[in-house]
């Protein structure tokens, strides 16, 4: 679907307040700095259609939308945001850093709800549609414990989302399905130890974004 790539496509990933926006912005002012163009986005969203989407899918009750409508949804916002955004950025030599990506439909709708998950077919077949065979270069996976990231959500003070106020059970499968995400594609994934100082943090993103496309 796309065939002159020319950008780096980075995507950050990981539970619920692991600090994904904070290193995005981070990392995208380094780029800035050293005089490398990139955009940052976000999924949810990214285009007009993918916002209005974004809003359809984070806002009123947890129960509102049953997972496979998730997922249909997840993956329409996607498909707008591959072809509107991310694609032509790509090709005009941008990076582009995206806040979460497909990993995310894996771990929240394809392990996060136990019983009521969405086999992995049925989103591999849902990306296959809505991307085609498309990866990001490189996903960074914060880690850290449920208990920590979901105080730092809460310490931020503002309204929480549909997928903030589930069961603490909720959280622990979501961490663990990142884990295994990122064993499962290690020349895709890096997982990295979120609870350290932001600084630290940052500094190990870049080194690593060095090593690989610098
Ligand atoms: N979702 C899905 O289910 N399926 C999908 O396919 C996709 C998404 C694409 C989007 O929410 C929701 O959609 C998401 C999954 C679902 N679930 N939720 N919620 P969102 O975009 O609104 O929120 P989020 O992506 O989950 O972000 P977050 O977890 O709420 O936060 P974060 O970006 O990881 O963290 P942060 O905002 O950078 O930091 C949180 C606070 O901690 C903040 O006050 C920081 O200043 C502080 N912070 C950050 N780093 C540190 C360190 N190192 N030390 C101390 N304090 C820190």
């Amino acid at each position: 679907m796309i065939n002159n790539k020319k950008g780096f496509f980075i995507t950050f990933e990981g539970g619920e307040g692991a600090g994904k926006s904070t290193q995005i912005k981070m990392l995208h002012e380094y780029l800035s700095n050293e005089g490398i163009a990139s955009i940052l986005t976000r999924e949810p969203g990214g285009t007009k259609g993918g916002e209005a989407i974004r809003e359809l899918l984070l806002t009123g009750e947890g129960d509102k939308w049953d997972p496979v409508s998730e997922v249909l949804l997840f993956s329409a916002a996607r498909r707008e945001h591959i072809l509107k955004e991310i694609f032509p950025a790509l090709s005009r030599g941008q990076w582009v850093l995206c806040d979460r990506f497909s990993d995310s439909t894996v771990a929240y709708q394809g392990y996060a709800y136990g019983s009521k998950s969405v086999s992995l077919e049925e989103i591999d077949i849902l990306y296959r549609i809505s991307v085609g065979n498309f990866y990001p270069d490189l996903t960074i996976v914060l880690d850290i414990p449920v208990e920590e990231g979901l105080s730092r959500v809460k310490g931020r003070n503002e309204a929480i989302n549909r997928f903030e106020a589930k069961e603490i059970e909720f959280y622990e499968k979501l961490r663990s399905a990142y884990i295994s995400i990122s064993k499962s594609n290690p020349d895709r994934c890096v997982l990295i130890d979120a609870l350290r100082s932001k600084e630290e943090i940052n500094s190990e993103i870049i080194s690593l974004v060095k090593r690989r496309f610098c």
